[in-house]
């Protein structure tokens, strides 16, 4: 059985995750979805809210399972025995970090390795970071994230307001 680990932030799952997920879920017998849990961040999400989001908007897809992580991410994909680790890879600025941590990776988990999707062109531009941006600023987020996260995004920053 090929199973795969697709590890992330997801502050929030935008629709560029979601293209990797459905892309990559077809290319293995099953998918994980790692959330990351880290503590050292103050993520606008809360792991177990992510986890929520990501099951919603995969529920579509039989053979992908979302699981929260925290520590390392070979220790986790070790203790649930992949084959690979999936990255999404946008552009050329994404490369330099993706490479050293799929080389870090590979030197603590030689049986493990990473597989790069590329970016779907419409997605190209897409992060968390730019849908949060648009959020504060009031502006309509409709086209980077699932229809399911729109409200519980705006709602974070609705919320700050009052
Ligand atoms: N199109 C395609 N792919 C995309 C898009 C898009 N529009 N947006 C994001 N992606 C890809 C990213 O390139 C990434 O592959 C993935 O989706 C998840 O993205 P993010 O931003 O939610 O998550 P990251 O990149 O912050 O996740 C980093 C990890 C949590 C995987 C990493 O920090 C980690 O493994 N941490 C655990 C500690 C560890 O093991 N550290 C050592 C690493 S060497």
């Amino acid at each position: 059985m090929k199973k795969a680990i697709y590890p992330g932030s997801f502050d929030p799952v935008t629709l560029g995750h979601l293209d990797i997920i459905e892309r990559s879920a077809k290319l293995v017998d099953h998918l994980i979805v790692g959330v990351l849990n880290n503590k050292a961040k103050t993520p606008l999400f809360s792991v177990d809210e992510r986890v929520n989001m990501l099951k919603e908007v995969t529920k579509h897809i039989p053979n992908v399972e979302v699981l929260s992580f925290s520590g390392l991410l070979v220790e986790f994909a070790k203790e649930h025995e992949v084959n690979a680790i999936i990255r999404g890879l946008r552009a050329v600025t994404d490369f330099e970090y993706e490479l050293a941590m799929s080389q870090t990776n590979k030197v603590a988990a030689p049986s493990i390795d990473t597989v790069f999707l590329n970016t779907s062109l419409e997605y190209a531009y897409l992060s968390s970071s730019i849908v949060k941006e648009m959020a504060m600023y009031h502006g309509d987020i409709s086209k980077f994230v699932p229809e399911y996260v729109i409200d519980k995004v705006n709602e974070k920053y609705n919320a700050s307001n009052n």
